[in-house]
């Protein structure tokens, strides 16, 4: 039997959730809902897609996205762990972590009575990932599809030690153009811009508008945000609990002429809002001890 094929006998949902090679041949789970639609890859356990009925998609997914089993998927919600960015001591690292590259395993599917459904995704350590970073940890990644997108992350310390990690949901989301878009809920918070040598500075208006690269880490901010967008009529909502920091980026022309993965008119078209925890709010677990950052996403 095909691995699709077992997928299928033990955790299809009929007419609401099924499993299906994707592109490049990479393993997918495909949601529709009363609600909304939804594709989750395997690798990475990348959400990729999600769209309410009669609107545009929320989450944006490159078209020169690589599907490629060394490679991360461009767009979605790609999950950054165990470090956030470049590793500071170990330059070969890959970006954000070995999470979003890994293949997850499905622990469990839900049907609601809303109509909504649940996809349960597991990872452990394996030899790769232990040459990376030492540590014995589990996670488990909980996608609830419906009239809203609700997703939570947790990791577990399995050892008998402290775990010191970051964790980000790096979600990209579609914009009819990212100039005339509004970010609104970072207000008077502090962060620091990666486009600036890591100046730490605050933001005095609110909301925020994109005029250039954009790449900040607000700090101390539990705050709802939302992207308001008058070219899609809508105004998309990021709620989140278990996050300490915020996440703005939009490379712009110059570094997004530089991403192979990216096509080269697509930059005005996504903004990332991303919640997580990175440098002064870097996760420490104690053993045994579990941490869950969960966001909930509303258009
Ligand atoms: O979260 C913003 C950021 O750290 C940017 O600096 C940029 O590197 C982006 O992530 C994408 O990183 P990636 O490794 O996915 O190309």
């Amino acid at each position: 039997m095909s691995a699709i094929a077992a997928l299928q006998e033990r955790f299809a949902l009929p007419a609401t959730l099924h499993f299906e090679a994707g592109e490049n041949g990479l393993t997918r789970a495909v949601f529709t809902t009363p609600h909304a639609q939804a594709h989750l890859y395997l690798h990475g356990a990348h959400l990729t897609h999600y769209q309410l009925t009669g609107q545009a998609p929320v989450l944006f997914l490159s078209g020169c996205s690589e599907f490629a089993a060394d490679k991360a998927i461009r767009g979605g919600v790609p999950i950054v762990f165990p470090w956030f960015g470049a590793r500071s001591d170990d330059k070969s690292a890959p970006s954000h972590g070995f999470a979003r590259l890994r293949d997850w395993d499905v622990a469990s599917t839900t049907l609601h009575h809303d109509g909504s459904a649940t996809l349960e995704l597991s990872l452990a350590p394996d030899q790769a990932s232990q040459k990376l970073w030492p540590a014995s940890w589990e996670m488990s990644y909980r996608v609830t599809v419906g009239a809203t997108l609700h997703l939570e992350l947790s990791v577990r310390n399995t050892s008998d030690t402290a775990l010191h990690f970051e964790d980000v949901l790096h979600t990209y989301f579609v914009v009819g153009d990212v100039h005339r878009v509004g970010v609104e809920g970072l207000g008077s918070t502090e962060y620091l811009d990666k486009t600036d040598a890591m100046q730490q500075k605050r933001q005095n208006t609110d909301p925020l508008h994109i005029t250039a690269e954009t790449d900040r880490v607000y700090l101390n901010t539990r705050a709802t945000c939302v992207i308001d967008d008058p070219d899609l009529n809508r105004r998309i909502t990021v709620e989140k609990r278990g996050s300490d920091a915020t996440v703005v980026w939009n490379p712009a022309q110059d570094k997004a002429s530089k991403m192979a993965d990216l096509c080269d008119d697509e930059w005005p078209r996504f903004l990332c809002v991303e919640s997580g925890n990175i440098g002064p709010h870097a996760i420490t677990l104690a053993p045994g001890a579990t941490h869950t950052m969960s966001v909930t996403i509303s258009a």
